[in-house]
């Protein structure tokens, strides 16, 4: 791996689903470079049983079943060492109970060297993992997967493209939406006309300021509109 790179460690039971993911795009030619050094777990490597079981019945009954242990624990300990302040990764497990995960912190976590996130199932991980084990539990939002793998990739690609290096163009994944925290207007390409829509003319004239201008206000349109609730960058508190 580069020194100034990122080593993601992912515990869970089915590794295949985040292959795609670490072979393709920006992010495989980020693990190529070796910017991002993604390393996948099968939970099951760490089951001692003939059946490689992760999971059993809940006390106090109820439905579904939760997931054992003693595998997530030997797993975790594995790839960070016990919890304290001799750990040197985060160990994350993302769960519709955690903090809600947000730019600000896919910003935070950008700059970490060693992330190991770890991926609940069925019902969800027995209390004492999280307790004996975990650093802080990560929500991506107020719905129900039916796993943590989708989550964990979300996670993934939005720290890692903010690693130097990783975006095709470094000077995009600033200007976007969020890190202004303001939402973006609309983009065009080719054909000028299509289907008997222009292209905005200003965005076509050439005058750079007119063309910055029009895409602030598009901007500060399009959040005020659709998300009210997101602030105003830094400094236009006075604007409407
Ligand atoms: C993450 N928003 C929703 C599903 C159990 C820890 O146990 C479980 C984890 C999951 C996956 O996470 C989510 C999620 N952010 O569903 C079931």
């Amino acid at each position: 791996m580069r020194s100034d790179g990122i080593r993601i460690d992912v515990v869970t039971i089915f590794p295949g689903l985040f292959e795609p993911f670490r072979t393709t795009a920006l992010l495989g030619a980020a693990c190529s470079a070796g910017i991002v050094d993604l390393r996948l777990h099968d939970l099951r490597d760490w089951t001692s049983d003939r059946h490689r079981t992760v999971d059993d019945t809940p006390y106090g009954g109820g439905p579904g079943m939760v997931m054992r242990p003693e595998p997530l624990v030997d797993a975790i300990e594995a790839l960070a060492g016990p919890r304290g302040k001799d750990r040197t990764a985060r160990v994350m497990l993302l769960s519709p109970q955690g903090r809600r995960f947000e730019q600000g912190w896919a910003r935070e976590l950008a700059h970490e060297r060693h992330l190991v996130l770890v991926c609940g199932r069925y019902e969800g991980v027995d209390q004492r993992v999280i307790e004996t084990a975990i650093d802080e539990e990560v929500s991506i939002g107020d719905y129900v997967l039916a796993g943590g793998e989708v989550a964990a990739l979300a996670v993934i690609e939005a720290v890692t493209r903010l690693i130097p290096g990783v975006m095709g163009n470094p000077e995009s994944a600033e200007t976007e939406s969020f890190q202004t925290g303001q939402l973006e207007g609309p983009h065009y390409t080719r054909p000028a006309v299509f289907r008997g829509f222009e292209v905005p003319a200003v965005l076509r004239s050439g005058d750079h300021q007119a063309i910055a201008r029009w895409r602030a206000e598009q901007a500060r349109n399009t959040t005020q509109r659709r998300r009210p609730d997101l602030g105003r960058p830094a400094g236009r508190e006075d604007e409407r």
